[in-house]
This record gives structure tokens, sequence and C-alpha cells, in this order.
């Protein structure tokens, strides 16, 4: 979902269909009818901003990151009691369980009912994975950070068989992720992508591969790789085998405005809109209001504060119009 852009004629925000398709054959036609991802090893930094980061252009970097050993017993070990938000595909719904109950319920899983630990802020909870997840030199020069003092690393951990459906991100920002172990398939569009309705209503695939800018292309990314994806591009991803990889979003000074209004506005929109933020996405509405709370704790203002705040102002605005039209 787009901030400022709650409704669409693209149909690409339609998950629900797209999901359909991908299931009847669109992941075939981009895997075998469109390019790879570009897979670079041991880029220099310099040649990854230039070639990559500054042209707006995903790239696959390998040979940069440790190869390490990491497992789902990694997690367990480290951090079992750790609660977080899991999503469980079967109940459509998020449930709030310890690392331990996830990492059992991934071994217990099957592809069609699906355990996926998403976007996982480990900082409050788990702040020593500061010393295991360190993103490579390429992305040192991180605008979040410098402005903000912060950036959401995050973990991301499922069974085989999850799914992350098609969507551009909320906020500008370019996707950093790091696989850790296991395999991911990413399928990417531009930002440009539009998908239109046909005559008979229904999406006009043949039209959105057909178009030059759209930039269908997909990779499987696997233990030991990053995949650099420019911000506001289409993203979907499907875990090919039990997995996890560590994300951030890469602020380059480009994008650090649009980034912070982002921030900004995800407290209104939740004080404002909460019921149409749940109906576009409720697996991810807690995420969504953790997201907010880290940020808010970051800056240092306290969130209710803020929304209640908020919620007033827009009372009293529309008390005010309902005086004048009376
Ligand atoms: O890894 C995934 O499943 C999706 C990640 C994603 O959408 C993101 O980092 O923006
Ligand atoms: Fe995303």
């Amino acid at each position: 979902m787009s901030q400022s852009d709650l409704t669409t004629d693209n149909l690409l925000y339609k998950q629900q269909d797209i999901e359909k398709a991908f299931s009847n054959g669109l992941s075939d036609i981009i895997r075998k009818g469109f390019p790879q991802i570009e897979r670079r090893a041991n880029l220099s930094v310099e040649d990854f901003r230039k070639e990559y980061v500054e042209q707006n252009k995903p790239v696959v970097l390998t040979g940069l990151t440790d190869p390490r050993t990491f497992s789902l017993e990694y997690f367990s070990e480290k951090t079992g009691e750790t609660k977080v938000f899991i999503d469980l595909y079967d109940t459509q719904r998020t449930e709030s369980a310890n690392i331990t109950t996830l990492t059992e319920k991934i071994k217990s899983s099957t592809p069609d009912k699906p355990v996926y630990l998403q976007e996982w802020w480990f900082e409050k909870d788990f702040p020593e994975f500061f010393e295991d997840f360190k993103p490579a030199d390429h992305f040192a020069d991180d605008w979040g950070r410098k402005v903000l003092g912060c950036t959401p690393y995050t973990l991301w951990i499922g069974s085989k068989g999850s799914l992350t459906p098609i969507h551009e991100d909320t906020w500008h920002f370019n996707v950093y992720t790091s696989q850790l172990f296991g395999k991911k398939e990413w399928f990417l569009f531009s930002k440009e992508a539009f998908l239109y309705e046909k005559k008979d209503g229904t999406p006009d695939f043949e039209r959105l591969l057909a178009d030059p800018t759209s930039l269908p292309q997909s990779c499987v990314l696997e233990a030991g790789e990053i995949l650099f994806m420019p911000h506001k591009w289409w993203h979907r991803t499907e875990t090919l085998e039990h997995s996890a990889s560590f994300n951030m979003p890469y602020i380059t000074e480009d994008i650090i405005q649009p980034y912070i209004k982002g921030v900004l506005t995800l407290p209104m929109l939740l004080a404002l809109k909460p019921d149409e933020l749940k109906a576009l996405n409720p697996m991810r509405y807690n995420v969504t209001m953790q997201r907010v709370e880290m940020f808010a704790h970051h800056i240092g203002f306290d969130p209710d504060y803020v929304i209640h705040a908020i919620k007033n102002a827009h009372e009293a605005e529309k008390d005010k119009e309902y005086k004048k039209a009376a």
C-alpha cells in the first residue's frame, strides 16, 4: 500500500488476485521468459554505487558476507524465550509466540500451511544480534541512521512455502536483504509497473509483461547472497526452503526526505484511518504498530500521546466543520 494513494486503479494493489495469478503460472512466465536479476561477485563499493544504486537497478551481490552457519537452531538457542508476532497462513492472522515455538512450528509445517515471522525489528528484544548481522560496507552510507538515529534491522524467518504477497513498500527505501540460510525467490517489477483492467474486468497481465517499463525479473537468493532492490519497486517473495534473512531499509541522500515523510505519516494513518489500515492488510497491522512504537521510542516521543493528540485535532476539526454547516 502506498500511503499517498490509498485508492488506485493499479490492479497490482489487488494482492489476492495477483497471488492467484502467480500460483496459476505467472511465476513460471517470469522465471523463464524474463531476465534473472544481475549477479555480481565481489563488486567494489564504488562500482556498486555507480552501476546499481545511482541507476536504481536491482542486483544480487555475492562474495560479500561471511559464510557463517545460521540455522533454525541458531535462533532458538540464542533467543528462545523472546516473544514475536508470527503469521499463520492457515488462520490468516498473527499470533504472539516465542522463537522456540516459532522454530518448532516451522519444522512441523507443510508448504500449504506455512509459518512466517516477518519484519522482526529485534533491536529492543535482542540487541546482541547487532554483532551477528552487520550489513556489508556497501550499505554503510545510511542516511536513515544519520538523520533519525536508527535503522530498522529486521529478521524474516519462515518455513518453506511462506509468502510475502506483491507490494511496493509503504515508504521510500531501497531494500537490503541478506539471505542467512535456506532459499528465497524474489519477483520484481519496476516502480513504473501498472496492471490495467481489460474490457471484461480482468487484469491485463499481457500488457503488464509487454510494457518495457515494467522490467519483470526474478532470482533465487541463496545463503550468503545479498539483494539490493531500488525503492518503490514492486516485489513478491516465496520461501523455497526453510529460510531466514536479515533486511534493512537502505536510505541514500536522495530519498531521505520521502523516507522521513513515511516515518511520520504512519502514526497519523494509524490514528486517523486504523480501520482502513486493518482492512488493507490485517495480517500486518500488529507489525505496523510495533514499527511505529520503535520509531517513537528512538525519536523520543510517547506514541499514545501523539496518537491521541492527532485524534483530538481531527475531532476538533470535524466539530468546527459541523458547527459551520449547522
Ligand atoms: O522477505 C520477504 O518476504 C519480503 C521482504 C520485504 O518485503 C521487504 O524487505 O520490503
Ligand atoms: Fe517489502
